[in-house]
């Protein structure tokens, strides 16, 4: 990839909004984004390998469990702090602010939340410091949408269950030394199962032949007759909302990450228009060009206002899931189109991996499908404003 000199957009003058705090964390990652993702990411994107050594580097900025407190190794961040990092990092890549997204808000989150205090010592400092990755196994083969059928179960053999069934489309399944689980209980209450790497019965084979989020690992887990020591069943919540509670948490970050990927490509896209040279003058010149470029611009800045709110209400826990489903289908959307525009500004160019955008547009194929699809987020709005399910 080209030389990484992106200059992020403020048009609104958001930052005027952030403390002292927010401006030190934002900084810190976007330059730690530059120095370590930008040089290498393309390179293992089309490779589709995950770039392990910046591990250590994502623990060092906070994108391990921001929001948990310092007492269980986390950075003890508010909930803009942590929007702030998954911008920044998905600025590089939404791959790797995936991986910081599920060993945050959908591994850490539902230890420290639902765990007990035992569960908590265990393994969150070892999380919050990457000696230990995550991942997350909610989807099935036949329950992706539809998370409550789910059909992986636990069956209690007097000192410990016995966990069988298979998850699909699981993010750092293939390297996780831990996988927070969802298995139903004999009695059908959906229940959050701790399985380590290593125990019999437990493989965790990769996905290949991805065109998105290539730098992201992702992978199957199968479960044959896993034994769990009961000390392994999350004690603290169960039932569907367990989860979704954690999607709420994941969910949000992903709203702040899609504004990363979408000032990237709208920064790349301004800088080669002033620089390309048709009919004479710059295509920044060419009235279809300035509409794509203030329309991207203007879209940013809604995003970023709607996002700042919604930080603002989670740091009052006042945020709702639907206000969450709003933001999250919103900017993904938003962020999605302009990589598709921002590519056309660069011809030719744009389909190469000279350019970041390109590979941006690709992996947002994977985020405005992940964490609840694009229509699912609407019939969240749909149901909060009206009262009523369209999933019964
Ligand atoms: P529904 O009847 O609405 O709810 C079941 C129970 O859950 C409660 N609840 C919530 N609780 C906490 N937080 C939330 N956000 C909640 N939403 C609902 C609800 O009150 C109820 O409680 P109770 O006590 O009455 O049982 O459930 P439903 O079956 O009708 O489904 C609703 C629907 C479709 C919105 C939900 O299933 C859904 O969100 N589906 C999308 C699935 C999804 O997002 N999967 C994501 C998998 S993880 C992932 O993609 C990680 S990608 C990681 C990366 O790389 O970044
Ligand atoms: P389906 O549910 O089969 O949906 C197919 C289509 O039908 C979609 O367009 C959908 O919007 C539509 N549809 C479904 N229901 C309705 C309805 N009621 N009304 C209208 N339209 C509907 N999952 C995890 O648990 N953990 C992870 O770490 C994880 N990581 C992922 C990483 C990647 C790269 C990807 C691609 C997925 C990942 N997922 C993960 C899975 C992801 O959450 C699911 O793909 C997603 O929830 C959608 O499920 P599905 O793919 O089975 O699609």
């Amino acid at each position: 990839m080209s030389q990484d000199l992106f200059q992020a957009p403020d048009y609104y003058q958001l930052d005027e909004l952030l403390t002292e705090e927010h401006l030190l964390v934002r900084n810190a990652a976007r330059e730690w984004v530059k120095r370590e993702v930008s040089p290498i990411i393309e390179e293992f994107a089309q490779q589709a390998k995950f770039p392990k050594s910046i591990i250590s580097g994502l623990a060092e900025i906070g994108a391990f469990g921001p929001y948990i407190p310092e007492e269980y190794g986390g950075a003890g961040l508010d909930q803009i702090s942590y929007g702030l990092i998954m911008q920044e990092i998905e600025r590089g890549d939404s791959g790797v602010r995936s991986t910081a997204s599920v060993q945050s808000s959908l591994v850490m989150y539902p230890i420290w939340k639902y765990g007990n205090e035992a569960q908590r010592q265990k393994y969150l400092p070892k999380l919050a410091s990457g000696e230990f990755l995550g991942c997350f196994g909610l989807t099935e083969p036949d329950h992706g949408s539809n998370p409550g059928g789910m059909t992986t179960n636990i069956k209690d053999m007097g000192d410990y269950y016995l966990l069988n069934g298979a998850k699909m489309w699981i993010s750092n399944a293939p390297f996780a030394d831990i996988a927070v689980v969802w298995a139903k209980n004999e009695e059908g209450r959906i229940k959050g199962v701790l399985v380590e790497r290593g125990m019999a019965g437990f493989s965790t084979p990769e996905t290949h032949n991805k065109w998105s989020l290539r730098a992201s690992a992702t992978g199957e887990l199968i479960f044959d007759n896993v034994k769990i020591p009961k000390e392994n069943i999350l004690p603290n919540k169960d039932g569907l909302g367990a989860p979704l509670g954690c999607l709420d948490s994941a969910r949000y970050g992903i709203a702040w990450g899609a504004i990363g990927a979408a000032m990237d490509c709208y920064d790349t896209a301004l800088r080669y228009a002033k620089q390309r040279i048709q009919f004479g003058k710059p295509i920044a010149g060419m009235q279809l060009q300035q509409k794509k470029l203030a329309e991207m611009i203007t879209e940013i800045t809604k995003a970023q206002l709607l996002t700042w709110r919604l930080g603002v209400l989670k740091n009052e826990n006042r945020a709702t899931t639907a206000q969450i489903s709003m933001a999250k289908r919103n900017n993904v959307n938003m962020a999605i189109h302009i990589a598709r525009e921002a590519r056309q500004i660069l011809g030719a160019m744009g389909i190469t991996g000279e350019y970041s955008i390109m590979r941006h547009m690709m992996n947002l194929e994977s985020v405005i499908t992940y964490e609840g699809t694009h229509d699912i987020h609407l019939l969240i709005t749909g149901m909060d404003i009206t009262g009523i399910s369209a999933f019964k």
